[in-house]
């Protein structure tokens, strides 16, 4: 059985440490080896909150996070942040350049898995643009490039490390929907053995994912394709219809 590249949750539930009461409740899922799988509700639902637990900025206040098989508690810090590209909800970039921008936290990556990430994500065309390609300034906070080419470079950088598992937290609102669907099409030939987890607004970014799971204050309320979940949970046809 080939475990690398799963993610499981098995009764997780989640309180901030100063918090008053759980964000997340009795989350259950498992996601297989290439899948690609998506979280979805509204504003405040808890979805961040549930990626971050993958990663480890937090830990579950009770239950399991097991990630290849094993709880995240048990891996060295460096060993699980290996596994897993993650692009954060807000697209952060900082002053240098395009390539170190895309290096970061990562100085093995080499050229060639730089330049697969930049075409991946969609970036080729501004960055062509750019006098310099890959040396082209970038401003503190990345304030010479818009919103969606940042979310592009921000892309770029998890794909271009050697990640099984890519968590993408709601990383694709930001773009059009047509960049969006290029970018989806793209990853799933290109990246085709890598998991994918991605938290999404709206249903587009969605449609084809092999799991959909409905979060509403915390807990799953909905689990299965696009068209199951338009028979079964009322969340997900109100979302689809929004
Ligand atoms: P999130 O997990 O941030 O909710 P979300 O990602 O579904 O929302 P959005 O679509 O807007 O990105 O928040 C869930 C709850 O947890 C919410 O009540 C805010 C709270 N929260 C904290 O208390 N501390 C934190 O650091 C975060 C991220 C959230
Ligand atoms: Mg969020």
């Amino acid at each position: 059985t080939d475990i690398q590249g799963t993610v499981e949750f098995k009764n997780v539930s989640f309180r901030y440490p100063d918090g008053q009461s759980n964000v997340l409740q009795n989350i259950s899922f498992k996601v297989n080896k290439g899948e690609t799988v998506a979280f979805i509700g509204s504003t405040g639902c808890g979805k961040t909150s549930l990626v971050n637990l993958i990663t480890r900025f937090y830990d579950a206040t009770s239950g399991e996070v097991l990630v290849d098989g094993y709880n995240v508690r048990d891996y060295k810090k460096d060993e699980l942040s290996r596994k897993i590209g993650y692009v954060s909800q807000k697209a952060v970039l900082f002053s240098g350049d395009i390539q170190s921008n895309i290096n970061f936290g990562d100085n093995d990556a080499d050229i060639s898995a730089i330049e697969k990430a930049i075409s991946i994500s969609q970036s080729e065309e501004f960055v062509k643009l750019q006098k310099n390609g890959l040396e082209a300034h970038v401003a503190q906070g990345g304030q010479n490039f818009s919103g969606g080419q940042k979310q592009r470079l921000s892309i770029a950088r998890a794909l271009a490390r050697k990640a099984e598992i890519f968590i993408f937290d709601d990383t694709f609102s930001a773009l059009d929907y047509k960049t969006d669907k290029i970018l989806r099409n793209a990853l799933k030939t290109k990246m085709k053995d890598s998991t994918c987890i991605i938290v999404a607004q709206r249903i587009g970014t969605i449609i084809d994912a092999d799991q959909i799971f409905v979060i509403d204050n915390g807990e799953i309320v909905g689990h299965g394709t696009h068209k199951e979940l338009l028979n079964t949970c009322d969340t997900y046809k109100e979302i689809a219809q929004s």
